[in-house]
């Protein structure tokens, strides 16, 4: 299939181009980039969510009764999970699939998983792609399923609108969790298996927590100036949501998926907070950030690809090491060499 036929099929709504396009963008096939170009203009309707949390937390389960609650409402939904562990697709992710077969018939339900490619790197910005796609192929709620609660996992949920943070009570990492820079990221907070003794403090300690998160933030703020919601959104701190009248405050929530408790509760503070993104232009002034990093990401992207693959940098790498070893030619030497694609071959001639 090529690119124009892709883009054809996405526009016409057809699975397979979908499923095309996805892998195509996924593996770095020659034309992604111009793929991703076609349909850029065609994203951007839907809401992306962040759904992210320590392993075995709940996370698919949660996401089959929000895809549910989503469906009652007339939502197209697709989700992308994303094992940052494993280097290869199926395993855990097939385990994943399984358990979403209640909803896999649904013609408007897509469900894709994504395995991160250490080489390259880039899993975000893949996700991100892959999202343009969803979002331009007419999916209006996406959802980004991603395990952990480390920096990568984080910055794969950054990609999202809203981030969901799951935590359960028996993990006891919340509040290392919030410690970790989470604290920054989450827009909503769900103690999941609330049908388990301590999910009541757990929630209570996140409450606190948060709340002198929020009492140290103000302390940054002079006693008598109270931002107008127009300096709140102009200002880079309203975005933090540290300051400004329309500030979003984290909701912590509680959920059992298993006894499919509290979904309702946590899919309208989804939606409340997509309404507070666009009702304070947080929306936009966060998706114009994203556009920034994504293409700054495309430019690293690019140049990685330059050299290390088109150029072979690996290559002149390994033939340059043992002069370098030798101490015959430096590490800057040598970084030369692999960024204009000089070979070294008389590597003891120097
Ligand atoms: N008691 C209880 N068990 C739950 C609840 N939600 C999920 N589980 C169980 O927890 C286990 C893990 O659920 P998953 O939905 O696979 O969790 P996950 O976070 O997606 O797991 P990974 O993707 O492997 O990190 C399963 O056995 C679920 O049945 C809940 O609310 N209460
Ligand atoms: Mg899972």
């Amino acid at each position: 299939m090529s690119v124009n036929e892709l883009v054809e099929g996405i526009e016409a709504r057809q699975v397979p181009a979908l499923a095309r396009a996805i892998s195509m963008v996924e593996n770095a096939r020659d034309g992604y980039e111009a793929l991703l170009s076609a349909i850029h203009a065609r994203a951007g309707a839907a809401h992306r969510i962040g759904l992210t949390g320590p392993p075995g937390a709940g996370k698919s389960t949660l996401t089959e009764r929000i895809i549910h609650a989503y469906r009652a409402e007339g939502h197209r939904v697709a989700v992308i999970a994303v094992d940052p562990t494993s280097p290869f697709t199926g395993g855990a992710l097939l385990g994943d699939r399984i358990r979403m077969e209640s909803v896999t018939l649904d013609p408007d339900v897509y469900i894709r998983s994504m395995a991160t490619r250490g080489e390259l790197g880039g899993t975000a910005t893949t996700t991100r792609e892959i999202c343009d796609i969803l979002d331009a192929f007419g999916f209006d709620r996406i959802i980004i399923e991603t395990v952990g609660v480390g920096q990568s996992e984080l910055s794969i949920a950054a990609t999202a609108d809203t981030v969901v943070l799951i935590l359960v009570p028996e993990s006891g990492d919340g509040v290392q969790a919030l410690k970790a820079g989470v604290m920054e990221i989450a827009d909503v907070y769900t103690i999941n298996k609330a049908d388990r003794p301590g999910a009541d403090r757990l929630r209570q300690e996140i409450e606190v927590m948060l709340g002198i998160r929020r009492g140290n933030a103000y302390r940054h703020v002079a006693p008598h100036h109270h931002p107008t919601p127009a300096e709140g959104r102009k200002g880079g701190k309203a975005e933090s949501g540290a300051t400004g009248t329309d500030a979003w405050e984290p909701p912590v929530l509680a959920t059992s998926a298993l006894e499919n408790q509290g979904i309702d509760e946590l899919v309208h503070a989804i939606e409340d907070h997509a309404t507070h993104l666009r009702t304070s232009g947080e929306l936009e002034s966060r998706r114009r950030a994203r556009l920034a990093r994504h293409t700054r990401e495309v430019v690293d992207r690019t140049l990685r690809h330059l050299v290390w693959r088109d150029r072979d940098g690996e290559a002149t790498l390994q033939n340059g090491l043992e002069a370098v070893a030798g101490g015959d030619v430096s590490p800057y030497e040598l970084a030369q060499d692999i960024l204009t694609g000089t070979q070294r071959e008389d590597t003891n001639g120097r």
